[in-house]
């Protein structure tokens, strides 16, 4: 793959967060992908969250499978983990990294076609298990790097370039991973930073399993009139069901808000969503209500956006396996290899149960 570098030398005062880091720590090789695809806007909209968030960059690890969305953690995040796995693989690997160390910050991306086609039992079971993740899918309803074949994403009734009718039924992952239990569950538009950002900061520092369903439109093979996922069809048929703003417990209150105008939930690790309604009806407190409001909508070719559905107790992988702290390369021999009298006294206690 060509490998371009970007120049380093930077203004005297271009902004640092409270690490002292610039954007452009955030950043990585320069984007090989067509001018105007939507991933590379959810690439910028990932540097600025962790600029932001005043994340280390050593403290995350950044997993993909196969795809032109799998390819974006080339181009953000360089100084970062990376795990740029087999065709949509992305999740098993991940929640063995996540197993073996629970100290980062675990980013998945994938495609519609890396999750809801070849990779969907590991999507499934990622979602279900609760690891620990934020969990991005760039969502253009085509295998765009293998030239604009329908996904199983792809709207019923949608046509392709060359006006073929897309006659299956579509897979909708984010009422996918509200049934399989994910306690973070969103869905967005490349094309609206202003609802990316936050949703991804809260998914960010949210403990268990976060998914994000960004609608990302490929520019060269879906973008065309009779298209459910190219940049008009989007902007005219999204509903945004409420706005997000993340609080961290460091940050000072500024907005001002009329009783009963906001929500305020408050996160394990002290950071506060204030989501401001645009849906009187809606509650993101409730799955099976979001489930249904999803159906409704569809029906009605509404794309809903916005935090869909948020658990904030939620527990994650680690806490039902109760694994050990400390990751397991920290851990010394004597840890690790209990020696030979454990082991018999395991094997003896075994062969009692059986
Ligand atoms: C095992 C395997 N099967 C098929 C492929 C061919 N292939 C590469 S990318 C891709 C689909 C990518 O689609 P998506 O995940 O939606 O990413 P996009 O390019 O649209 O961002 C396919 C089928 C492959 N690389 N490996
Ligand atoms: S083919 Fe489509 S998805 Fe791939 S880089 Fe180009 S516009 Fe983006
Ligand atoms: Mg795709």
């Amino acid at each position: 793959m060509t490998y371009l570098a970007k120049p380093k030398l930077l203004r005297p005062d271009t902004p640092k967060n409270a690490l002292g880091y610039t954007k452009r720590d955030y950043e990585g090789a320069i984007s090989t992908l067509c001018a105007g695809c939507g991933h590379d806007s959810i690439s910028a909209a990932i540097v600025q969250c962790c600029f932001d968030l005043d994340i280390e960059p050593h403290r995350v690890a950044k997993l993909s499978g196969i795809g032109c969305s799998s390819k974006t953690p080339d181009y953000f995040l360089g100084n970062s983990h990376g795990f740029n796995t087999t065709h949509g693989r992305m999740p098993s690997v991940l929640t063995g990294a996540a197993l073996a160390n629970r100290d980062l910050l675990y980013l998945g991306v994938s495609g519609d076609g890396d999750s809801a086609s070849i990779g969907i039992g590991q999507f499934a079971h990622a979602m279900r298990r609760g690891v620990n993740m934020v969990y991005i899918v760039e969502n253009n309803g085509v295998y765009g790097l293998t030239k604009g074949q329908f996904s199983a994403t792809a709207d019923k009734g949608s046509k392709s370039k060359r006006g073929v009718v897309n006659n299956d039924t579509p897979i909708d992952l984010v009422a996918l991973a509200l049934q399989l239990g994910a306690t973070y569950v969103a869905r967005s538009f490349s094309g609206d930073k202003e609802q990316l950002i936050p949703l991804i900061k809260g998914a960010m520092r949210h403990r268990g399993s976060a998914l994000l369903d960004v609608i990302s439109p490929c520019v060269t093979f879906n973008n065309h009139a009779g298209s459910t996922k190219s940049y008009d069809y989007v902007r005219e048929h999204n509903e945004a069901i409420n706005k997000l703003d993340v609080i961290l417990p460091k940050d000072k209150i500024t907005a001002s808000y009329a009783p009963g105008e906001l929500r305020r939930i408050v996160q394990h690790d002290g950071s506060v969503l204030h989501l401001r309604k645009l849906h009187e009806d809606y509650d993101p407190s409730d799955r099976v209500g979001a489930m249904n409001y999803l159906q409704e909508r569809h029906a009605l070719g509404e794309i809903v956006t916005g935090l869909i559905y948020v658990d904030s107790s939620a527990e994650e992988l680690h806490r039902y396996l109760n694994t050990v702290e400390t990751p397991l390369n920290q851990l010394g021999v004597a840890e690790l290899c209990p020696g030979n009298e454990a082991l018999a006294a395991l094997n003896e206690s075994l062969r009692r149960g059986a």
